[in-house]
């Protein structure tokens, strides 16, 4: 066996048998390996950024990393503001950056650079393979740095020639190392702590914003009267009718401020404090009120559902005391076609099981509440800030979990980002439909120009925030890159194409023309 063929081998038997790439020259022998190694999916993005977006998307569903290839430091630059996305959501990626042969680099050829620094900024684990006899522990480690826990980008350097060259055998997987359990002592401190009855709020993200940790979470709230939040942009909330409903933390920090006014106590489980997304002058960047104690019962690399259980029984929380959504969707929207009306028919048409990739951005605004009753569904956001997310995401959620039908609310400014995921969509069948915002803007950052404390602004600076001239035609690039679409510019007609859209199986796009909500 060459390197190549040990690679891929090893990442299959250690459960990762899905690569989003974009290879190039470096990277050949990993391309050819595909054929002697079937189990493992090669699905091609035509840029890094889709690829290494749908990798989180991946994780996030599948619970189980999938790995990247990316071509030398150039590739990884195109596709870190994706890594920095997983990174912010503790999504394990296995990210493998094809290099130069070892002996090649010393003669600085075109592509040489320092892929170690580039890859240092998103990576808590970075391994160069060195030789043949060695890339598939390397590649075993690197599948286990990445599985955490918490969940971490971690990155493999392989040279062309190691990946050529023999003797090479696959490795044994590396078992991940298993979450510790939250000491009892601590959660009976926590427990007396929320038994006093002084304001209190539970702050939740990460693993705990599925099913079993909202139940948990839930029953506490209810029986000690704490307030629930979770993180602004959660990796993963499971949410929907028959799941405790809870508040996000706001994105602007004045709201933040007003959700977390008056608590004595935050308990934070797998997130941390909250923080202002950015500085603005004058205001705080620490959101946890003065006078509010911060108490961590679980870290990344806890079993934080585990902990919300033990707590839930300290306070003698009954098993049944989490509140459930009802069951009720929104109805459908008539008249004009606003990003509110929008939401509504996502509300009422979303069906059971589906999977939301969420950067619809300002537009979304009123996507939570008008959801909050649909049929059971998981939310993904946008967890780094990083825009250019929500397709590559969308992708890797639907090659995840091919039975559920993924909805990618999706802003305009963002989507031109990695529109190049629609390619990816129709030439793998995901059954994926995207609803684009289309408000011809960067809506928020008309908004943010006035918080940040710009008085005036110019119309030289409105420009640079301006999407028209000329008007950006969705359903023409959405046809270009093979995905069927269309364009609605009234409710009416939204909920008729939107109804088609998610009763095909297969991407589709829908385009909805609507003005600012700012
Ligand atoms: C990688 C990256 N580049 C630039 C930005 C800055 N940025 C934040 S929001 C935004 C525009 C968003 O516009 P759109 O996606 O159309 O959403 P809208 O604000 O109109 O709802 C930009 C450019 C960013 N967050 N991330």
């Amino acid at each position: 066996m060459i390197g190549a063929q040990a690679l891929i081998r090893t990442l299959v038997d250690a459960g990762v048998n899905t690569c989003f790439m974009n290879p190039g020259t470096s990277e050949m022998h990993f391309v050819a390996a595909l054929d002697s190694v079937p189990e493992m999916r090669g699905v091609l993005a035509l840029f890094e950024g889709v690829a290494t977006g749908a990798a989180d998307g991946y994780a996030r569903m599948a619970g189980k990393p999938a790995a990247v290839l990316l071509h030398l430091g150039p590739g990884l630059g195109n596709g870190l503001a994706n890594l920095h996305n997983a990174r912010k959501a503790f999504t394990p990626v296995v990210n493998i950056v094809g290099d130069h042969a070892t002996y090649h680099k010393q003669y600085d050829a075109q592509l040489e650079s320092d892929i170690e620094t580039v890859a240092r900024n998103v990576s808590s684990f970075i391994r160069t393979s060195t030789k043949p006899s060695e890339v598939a522990a390397d590649a075993a480690a690197t599948v286990a740095a990445a599985m955490g826990p918490p969940g971490a980008v971690a990155t493999l350097i392989l040279p062309a020639d190691v990946s050529w060259s023999d003797p090479a055998e696959p490795a044994p997987a590396v078992a991940p190392q298993a979450t510790a359990v939250v000491d009892p002592a601590h959660v009976e401190r926590i427990a007396a702590v929320l038994q006093s009855r002084e304001q209190a709020a539970l702050f939740i993200g990460g693993r705990a914003c599925r099913a079993d940790g909202l139940v948990a979470a839930s029953r506490i709230a209810n029986t000690v009267e704490a307030k629930l939040l979770c993180e602004t942009f959660p990796a993963r909330l499971e949410r929907g009718a028959g799941l405790p409903p809870l508040e996000r933390l706001a994105y602007l920090a004045e709201f933040a401020s007003m959700q977390l006014s008056g608590l004595r106590h935050l308990v934070i489980v797998d997130s941390k404090a909250p923080v202002s997304f950015f500085a603005y002058p004058g205001k705080d960047s620490y959101l946890v009120p003065d006078g509010c104690a911060v108490h961590v019962l679980a870290g990344g690399g806890d079993d934080g559902v585990a902990a919300l259980v033990a707590l839930a029984d300290a306070v003698g929380a009954p098993p049944d005391a989490a509140t459930l959504a009802p069951l009720a969707p929104p109805e459908l929207p008539v008249g004009p076609l606003t990003a509110e009306a929008v939401c509504a028919a996502v509300g009422a048409l979303m069906p059971e099981g589906a999977i939301v990739s969420d950067e619809g951005n300002t537009s979304a605004l009123f996507a939570a509440g008008l959801t909050a009753g649909s049929p059971r569904h998981d939310w993904l956001c946008l967890t780094g800030g990083a825009i250019g997310q929500g397709l590559p995401v969308a992708i890797g959620a639907a090659v995840a979990c091919p039975d559920r039908k993924v909805i990618a609310l999706q802003a305009d400014g963002s989507a031109l980002y990695t529109v190049q995921a629609w390619w990816t969509m129709a030439r793998e069948g995901l059954d994926v439909t995207t609803v684009i915002f289309n408000n011809r803007s960067y809506a928020v950052l008309n908004m943010e120009l006035n918080r940040v404390g710009v008085e005036g602004a110019g119309p030289r600076a409105k420009e640079m925030l301006d999407l028209t001239r000329p008007d950006i035609d969705f359903v023409a690039l959405a046809n270009g890159l093979g995905v069927p679409a269309t364009r609605a510019t009234t409710a009416d007609e939204f909920v008729d194409q939107l109804r088609r859209a998610l009763a095909t199986k297969g991407p589709t796009v829908v385009e909805a023309i609507v003005p600012t909500i700012i």
